[in-house]
């Protein structure tokens, strides 16, 4: 874990200067951990050095969309103008392929056979940057979980085999110099939102470091999982999510693997749904409604997570390919690997991600992609939960709207 310095404490003031510290660092961490939805690393790097105010505007950066009408727009005119393309999109232009191989055996339990084929993966949206461009992308057939893992699902495999996820484990002392062991609280980054309309540049507004806060407690220590036995599980750190695989026979998908998934057979649609956010009127995905971050109306059912299954599947059968939880890939993040990809001019088949990490607002921080969006996305702020954006989190930081579920190859 990285030393990092932050401006303000967002943690009870009256605790120890060194226990502020501690825990500034670990949220701050789990802050990193939420770049996706919350947007902008320059307005978060920005904000530890300059304290937010109410006049301040949202950043616009390859980290962020800044919403669904601008995006819209951006869509609707390259439809207008099939010719007005990045030349290494050229073969981006053609429609998936869809493999017309049948399942290889009967379905594993809670799977779905994803045929593989070919397609157009990325967006083409100016400010997502580091999901541009499209690019052509083949993959094999395999299994995917229809759902995210649920809370009932993981708590079967910790019955199994007694594994503790990081966010309930003690912090190790040498990551924090100076900290006394007491101060030492394991914990997670919850979304607490302000009693307020609040500066959206500033990560720190809404999301807090809760000792206590894990798996069983999503909310906080005074939280529980009662009734919510098939909710998407939550706190999943990297580590947790393989672990969970390891013991499942399965595997976390590829970034390429999840968007294909997501997808659903269609092409370069904005949402996995198509590309009307409000399809016959109906919420299709458990998002965030109202005013971003203190106000969440739960207009579509839901103000937290939803349990799976809740919307409607995509055209493949599969569930909460957008909203409700980000779920981990096994891709490393790099913002340049589309780019890469896009200028061999060429089908880049089962691509694994790049060989490292790289992330220019937090150089020397490793992180994975995230993908799928949560109920936090939000028109006004972020909307990476459309199939082709991105996001990305340090292997060792869950929060309560990061989950995962799990594919598993066909041979
Ligand atoms: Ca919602």
């Amino acid at each position: 874990m990285k030393k990092k310095k932050t401006a303000k404490p967002r943690i009870d003031p009256r605790q120890p200067r060194k226990r502020n510290a501690l825990v500034n660092r670990k949220l701050l961490t789990a802050v990193i951990a939420m770049l996706a939805i919350a947007g902008s690393l320059y307005a978060i790097t920005k904000s530890r050095t300059q304290p937010a105010t109410a006049t301040e505007t949202v950043e616009a950066s390859d980290h962020c969309d800044s919403g669904i009408r601008k995006a819209r727009a951006a869509h609707a005119a390259l439809a207008n103008q099939p010719g007005n393309v990045e030349p290494a999109d050229a073969s981006a232009s053609a429609p998936p392929f869809i493999n017309s191989s049948t399942a290889p055996g009967a379905a594993p339990d809670g799977m779905l056979w994803i045929p593989g084929g070919e397609f157009s993966m990325g967006c083409e949206d100016a400010e997502m940057r580091d999901a541009r461009p499209f690019h052509r992308v083949a993959l094999d057939g395999y299994w995917m979980d229809r759902t995210e893992v649920t809370n009932e699902e993981f708590a079967r495999f910790v019955k199994a085999t007694g594994y503790v996820t990081l966010a309930e484990r003690q912090l190790n002392a040498k990551d924090f110099p100076g900290v006394p062991a007491g101060n030492l609280v394991p914990g997670s980054a919850v979304f607490v939102p302000p009693a307020n309309a609040v500066a959206l540049n500033n990560h720190y507004n809404w999301w807090r470091y809760l000792p206590g806060a894990n798996w069983r407690h999503p909310d906080g220590p005074e939280s529980d999982l009662k009734g919510k036995e098939k909710h998407p599980v939550v706190h999943i750190a990297y580590q947790d999510a393989e672990a969970y695989a390891k013991w499942a026979g399965k595997r976390l998908p590829t970034e390429a693997e999840f968007e294909f998934a997501a997808r659903g057979g269609l092409d370069r649609k904005r949402f996995v749904w198509g590309d009307e956010f409000k399809a016959g009127g109906k919420f299709q995905a458990n998002t965030f409604q109202g005013h971003f971050p203190e106000k969440n109306t739960g207009e579509d059912g839901f103000i937290g997570t939803a349990p799976v299954g809740t919307f409607t599947p995509n055209g493949f059968g599969l569930f909460d390919m957008a909203g409700n939880v980000w779920e981990w890939t096994s891709d490393w993040y790099r913002p340049d690997y589309y780019q890469t990809l896009a200028a061999t001019n060429q089908v880049t088949r089962n691509p694994q991600g790049p060989s490292d990490s790289f992330d220019p607002a937090e150089p020397g921080a490793k992180k994975r992609v995230h993908k799928g969006g949560s109920f936090l996305c939000t028109d006004e702020y972020c909307t990476r939960y459309m199939p082709g954006a991105r996001g990305k989190g340090e292997p060792d930081t869950g929060s309560n709207n990061v989950g995962f579920r799990l594919v598993r190859s066909a041979k």
